[in-house]
């Protein structure tokens, strides 16, 4: 791509600097065989603020035709999507059978996104667990590394003849640490070890998947596999302590070490390793909480990624801390935050210059092609069509990230929004709203109608970023 001659002064906007790929992240579309539907639904809704459950939501199942139309009209390179795995194989053991009526959802979602020259972005698992997995301990239990490695395997026969860029695992970091709330069935009951070993099963399944695509559907196939990790970037609270930058380090390697370590170079954060097992011995433990990859897995988990993916909201500081519980009890880090920062509706800092510093972060510490795979802003059910707070949290996030690219030179080769249509956000239900298009979820046809967020992201992605001479509000 050509870039155009310029001088970049730190608070000026960016512009012809944008990767080749844009686009919006989009619609976990919830399966009935699914924990997500059958916990909001079974449950009358009593884990959801307002009561309400996934049954609909933006109902993207039956209205795909109409948010193919949309996406093409943003003008967009890609869409990320995620597969209900129990659309798929509906019990979540493939032994039992696939469900074709699933297959031929996805199969019409991607052709018509092709036909209108709309890359497909597949993620595998977004969280919606199939029953009969959550019923036999779901992420606990190290038997899931084949099924869903069987999972895989019908996707990439079925799908990868079209789809190129595929994501194992969405934000592991956020469904490893979840609790009874969202998978009321299983049995989280150690609170202390569970995240470990969850993330650890995930992180096996994820070598077998990227391995069995490398071995037996790269060939011909000629995609790109990676996973998306989510975290904030946990600066430190004052940059010239070497307590807190050394913090700082911590807390980073704590979120995002935690998985990127191991798929990347073989194995855990070693800061990770040191803490676990010390605190661990320390309580009287005859083995630590953090498992250990044995020598074959190492060798098979090691190296298993194309790229990053980056899930991304906020910001925080962080300083030497002993009094939290968890994870960041086990980094030994206090966080906080800043006054002058603003804050979204539910309560998440808005920090553009934080992407920037996360994102040359990774690009020195992994040196890897990056998908930023989410970015944007929560508001609440009251959000608006002339959504100005929106408008600037994408104007300062994207141009924050052009500065990474251009400035630091990370290697970011696409940017996704999150997200295309106001969506059912979990616990949260309908009290959020993430949508560059809004939904009245009272009206039957679920109109989607453009928030002031998408006329600025469509004409940002046809500028190539920010012209000069443009004003800012
Ligand atoms: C993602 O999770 C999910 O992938 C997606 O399904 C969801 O709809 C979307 O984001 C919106 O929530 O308290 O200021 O430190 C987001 C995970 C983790 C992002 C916690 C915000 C806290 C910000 N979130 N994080 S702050």
């Amino acid at each position: 791509m050509q870039w155009r001659q310029r001088s970049y002064p730190e608070d000026d906007f960016l512009y012809d600097v944008f990767p080749p790929f844009i686009g919006y992240s989009n619609v976990r579309i919830p399966n009935r065989g699914g924990w997500m539907k059958m916990w909001s639904h079974e449950n009358n809704g009593s884990f959801i603020s307002d009561g309400t459950n996934g049954d609909v939501a933006c109902d993207s199942y039956h209205k795909y035709t109409e948010d193919i139309k949309i996406l093409k009209e943003l003008g967009v390179h890609f869409y990320r999507f995620s597969i209900a795995w129990s659309r798929i194989v509906p019990t979540g053991f493939v032994a039992d059978g696939i469900n074709q009526g699933g297959i031929d959802y996805y199969n019409n979602l991607i052709d018509g996104l092709l036909a209108e020259g709309i890359v497909p972005f597949v993620t595998l698992y977004h969280w919606d667990l199939p029953l009969g997995l959550g019923r036999t301990n779901s992420w606990l239990n190290e038997t899931i590394v084949n099924h869903f490695e069987d999972y895989a395997r019908v996707v990439f026969r079925e799908f990868g003849d079209r789809v190129k860029l595929w994501l194992t695992f969405n934000e592991p970091y956020e469904f490893c640490r979840a609790s009874y709330n969202y998978l009321e069935e299983s049995p989280f009951k150690e609170p202390l070890e569970k995240p470990y070993v969850c993330a650890h099963h995930v992180i096996m399944a994820h070598a077998l998947a990227y391995h069995l695509y490398d071995k037996e559907f790269r060939p011909m196939q000629q995609g790109k596999i990676g996973i998306t990790l989510n975290t904030n970037w946990a600066g430190p609270r004052d940059p010239n302590s070497a307590a807190d930058l050394a913090a700082s380090s911590r807390a980073m390697n704590f979120t995002f070490g935690w998985w990127a370590n191991p798929i990347v170079r073989g194995e855990y954060p070693p800061i990770m390793r040191e803490l676990i097992d010390r605190k661990s011995a320390e309580a009287g433990r005859n083995s630590s909480r953090l498992p250990t990859f044995d020598a074959e897995w190492t060798e098979l988990i090691n190296g298993t990624t194309d790229f990053l993916g980056l899930n991304h909201y906020s910001s925080h500081y962080v300083e030497y801390g002993n009094t939290s519980t968890g994870i960041e009890g086990d980094a030994e880090v206090r966080g906080s935050g800043d006054p002058s920062w603003e804050q979204n509706a539910l309560g998440w800092s808005i920090v553009p210059w934080g992407l920037r510093k996360l994102l040359t972060w990774l690009h020195m510490e992994y040196k890897l092609p990056i998908y930023v795979t989410e970015n944007g802003y929560g508001a609440a059910a009251s959000d608006y069509l002339d959504d100005q707070p929106r408008v600037r949290y994408y104007t300062n996030y994207i141009n924050e990230m052009l500065k990474a690219i251009k400035l630091d030179g990370a290697d970011v080769r696409g940017y996704a929004a999150w997200s295309l249509i106001d969506n059912y956000e979990w616990s949260l239900g309908y009290t959020a709203r993430f949508g560059v298009h809004y939904l009245n979820y009272s009206d039957p046809n679920l109109t989607r109608v453009p928030k002031a967020s998408a006329d600025k992201l469509r004409q940002i992605f046809a500028d190539n970023g920010f012209p000069p001479n443009q004003t800012f509000s």
